[in-house]
């Protein structure tokens, strides 16, 4: 009789207790329209916070330090300096042919029967017949694209060009001093360079890297907005920050509102090495620079946006 008594008293425990508190529970998630977490130092709904265009991230405010201070390194990364940049969007990955194509059939201009030969080289979208990219290759980094036509580009879509220091702060991924944005170390399975596919590959193929961005490494080389100039690192003064630098332009509005009247003979920057080259041109610190309407298999782009 005394089992029955217990047994009854905890069914009543039981009823009173847990099941109001589930009820409680589910309760307050459904008053919940979204979950809550934390965004700038307050707390606050997901739904407020600014989504990233798609196929884009957000890269963050914040300083690092640019350059590379390796003997090994040409000079043209040196000397190492303290860069501020502001947050911006960024593409996931380098533009595609897909891409490229959607631009193409609503700016004439820019098909390669019709392109201003001021703008490209012969070699403007060698592979392509007409507006149509080789079969198969949607997911390819579109190549054989200039500097100027990589503006355009970016322009119709509602974005730019990174700045060099937009791209190397991305591409480091939020890792400090490394060579690459894996790490020091750089093997075939983390990024396509040094002839290990003997092509381009889909982008997305290898691993992201701390930003969630890919082919950072390798892959195509990817045109920047500056000027290239050898000597561009040295002219900070080393006790101070740089803000925001930009070689070539007073500012990225002036230069890309008038980005056809710059100089053919101006080489421009491009970044991450490509496909062909070796694990000591796909550092993330390593420069290049190239005459802006100069087109080539293994030089593409990737757009930014201002935040
Ligand atoms: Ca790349």
């Amino acid at each position: 009789m005394k089992t029955y008594i217990y047994f009854f008293i905890l069914a009543f425990l039981c009823f009173f207790t847990i099941i109001p508190s589930i009820t409680e529970v589910s309760y307050l998630t459904l008053a919940d329209d979204a979950p809550v977490i934390t965004y700038k130092g307050n707390t606050t709904n997901v739904s407020d916070v600014p989504m990233p265009p798609e196929g884009m991230v957000l890269i963050p405010a914040g300083e690092f330090r640019m350059g590379s201070d390796d003997p090994k390194d040409r000079k043209d990364a040196r000397p190492v300096h303290t860069v501020y940049v502001d947050a911006f969007y960024m593409d996931q990955t380098e533009v595609t042919n897909k891409q490229y194509k959607a631009f193409l059939l609503e700016n004439p201009q820019w098909q390669k029967e019709r392109v201003n030969t001021e703008f490209v080289n012969a070699n403007y979208l060698k592979h392509w017949n007409g507006n149509n990219y080789p079969s198969g290759r949607d997911n390819h980094p579109v190549v054989y694209v200039s500097w100027y036509a990589a503006i355009a580009y970016a322009e119709w879509s509602g974005k730019r060009l990174p700045t060099e220091a937009e791209w190397e702060y991305a591409a480091r991924g939020g890792l400090a001093n490394k060579k690459y944005p894996s790490g020091n170390m750089i093997t075939p399975q983390d990024a396509n360079y040094g002839m290990n596919v003997g092509d381009t590959t889909p982008v997305r193929k290898y691993p992201e890297n701390g930003y969630k961005l890919y082919d950072m490494t390798g892959n195509v080389s990817e045109w920047c907005l500056d000027a290239y100039e050898s000597n561009f690192y040295s002219t900070f003064p080393q006790d101070e920050i740089a803000r925001n630098p930009l070689s070539g332009a007073n500012s990225v509005d002036k230069l890309i509102n008038s980005f056809t009247e710059v100089n053919r003979l101006q080489p421009r920057v491009l970044r991450g090495g490509t496909w062909i080259n070796s694990d000591y041109f796909v550092r993330v610190a390593c420069r290049d620079g190239v005459l802006p309407w100069f087109t080539f298999y293994s030089y593409g782009f990737r757009c930014v946006k201002d935040k």
